[in-house]
């Protein structure tokens, strides 16, 4: 039996997980990254691509933003569409702020790296890991078969939806609240330049489609299809096809190239009603999910992960406020974030194939009228923005 005692035990390797291990390693708090999967099954993960200025702000102030500054594309806005028409939304003009795209795995990479030079402890291919807190908070593992136990101060769960640390929470006390949505999204990595400068949200009556991208080079593109579609039922040139259409306007031409990934992801929000209990905490995806439509997934995780970062840096000074008010604090900004998403979902998607035709006609007017309104409104927009860009975290 290999035994350790840590302050801070974290479950997951994700983005959650890494950049906590990186905000107590600057406060120089002892902690430990334990993950079921493998360093590249980890790093394999193509999921969010923008990164909030909120976001932004949190990496350079731990010295993590080189390779985004580097390689990052810088946003003053997004376009929004409808029949045919295309308009602008301007951050910098609007609130000041921008947003930069820069894939998920890259931060990935960024976080893993730059705890490869500090020489953490993340433990990879950790197997059976089984969280318990009996009044001594301990994670139990094996890792080739050789059983593990990491005792610690906390627990934190930063191991996303299907984690095993909200298990440690009593369930009338976690409680999630959740929405389906009648609709999935069909992500594309394509190996050509993007035919826009900047992301392009698109309703159309056959389904919302997006465009955004990874690199000058690199396209990332988003089709609205069926929750329970399958990937065999759409081709390359089926996804074209849809892109061509959703995207169309006059004068403006959509480039196709070799498509490299394709994955459908379900949409669902959902919130715990809790993020803390005793020595248990939670962030990012463990405590909560949202649809993509508002870049908000990755983004929610590192906010979480700054305020508790200096919560646990506060507590290990003796100030044990600011963790004792950590789940409300994050939970009230995380339901303006799910309204944000949700409405950016509802305003740019069409309602399922199960709706019947005239609601579904209805609601398809009743958002390209929503579009025209936010097209000529600046306060509309400005809300948008504000919104987008990313809400302070405090
Ligand atoms: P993660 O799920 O990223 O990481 C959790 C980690 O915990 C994983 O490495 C997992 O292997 C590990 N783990 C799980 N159970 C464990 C256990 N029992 N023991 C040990 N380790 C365990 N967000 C956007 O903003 N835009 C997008 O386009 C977008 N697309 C997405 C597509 C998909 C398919 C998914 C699933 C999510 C997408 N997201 C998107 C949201 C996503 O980016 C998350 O918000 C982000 O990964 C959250 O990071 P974490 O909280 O670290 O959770
Ligand atoms: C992405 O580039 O993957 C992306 C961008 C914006 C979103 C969702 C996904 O709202």
């Amino acid at each position: 039996m290999h035994q350790q005692r840590t302050r801070v035990a974290i479950i997951g390797a994700g983005p959650a997980g890494l950049l906590l291990g990186h905000l107590l390693a600057a406060r120089g708090i002892p902690f430990a990254v334990v993950e079921h999967r493998s360093r590249d099954r980890v790093l394999s993960r193509v999921r969010a691509g923008v990164l909030e200025q909120s976001s932004v702000d949190v990496l350079e102030s731990l010295g993590l933003a080189d390779g985004l500054h580097a390689d990052g594309l810088v946003h003053g806005g997004i376009h929004l569409q409808h029949e045919q028409e295309r308009f602008h939304i301007d951050f910098e003009a609007l609130v000041g702020r921008t947003v930069t795209v820069y894939g998920q795995q890259r931060v990935q990479a960024d976080l893993m790296a730059a705890h490869d030079a500090l020489g953490s402890t993340v433990l990879y291919d950790a197997a059976d890991v089984t969280p318990a807190d009996d009044g001594d908070p301990v994670v139990r593992f094996t890792i080739d078969g050789e059983p593990h136990e990491l005792h610690a101060d906390f627990i934190v769960g930063a191991d996303g939806f299907h984690g095993v640390t909200k298990s440690l929470i009593p369930p009338a006390l976690l409680a999630p609240v959740e929405r389906e949505y009648d609709a999935a999204w069909l992500g594309v990595l394509a190996d050509v330049p993007p035919s826009t400068d900047e992301l392009i949200y698109a309703l159309h009556p056959d389904g919302f489609a997006m465009h955004s991208m990874r690199s000058p080079e690199v396209s990332r593109l988003y089709v609205q299809v069926e929750p329970d579609e399958r990937l065999e039922e759409w081709s390359d040139d089926r996804v074209w096809d849809a892109l061509d259409t959703r995207l169309a306007v006059p004068g403006w031409r959509l480039e196709h190239g070799p498509i490299t990934e394709k994955a459908i992801t379900r949409m669902r929000s959902s919130v715990v009603s809790t993020l803390a209990h005793g020595r248990v905490l939670l962030v990012g995806d463990a405590g909560h999910i949202v649809p993509p439509t508002g870049a908000k997934g990755l983004n929610s995780a590192v906010a979480d992960v700054a305020m508790l970062g200096a919560a646990l840096a506060e507590q290990a000074g003796g100030d044990e406020s600011a963790l004792a008010s950590y789940s409300d604090r994050a939970l009230a900004r995380q339901w303006k974030v799910q309204q944000f998403s949700q409405s950016m979902t509802d305003l740019l998607h069409v309602p399922g194939a199960t709706t019947p035709a005239d609601e579904r006609q209805f609601r398809y007017r009743s958002r390209v009228g929503q579009l025209r309104y936010i097209s000529g409104s600046r306060f509309a927009q400005q809300s948008i923005a504000e919104q987008y860009t990313g809400l302070a975290i405090r």
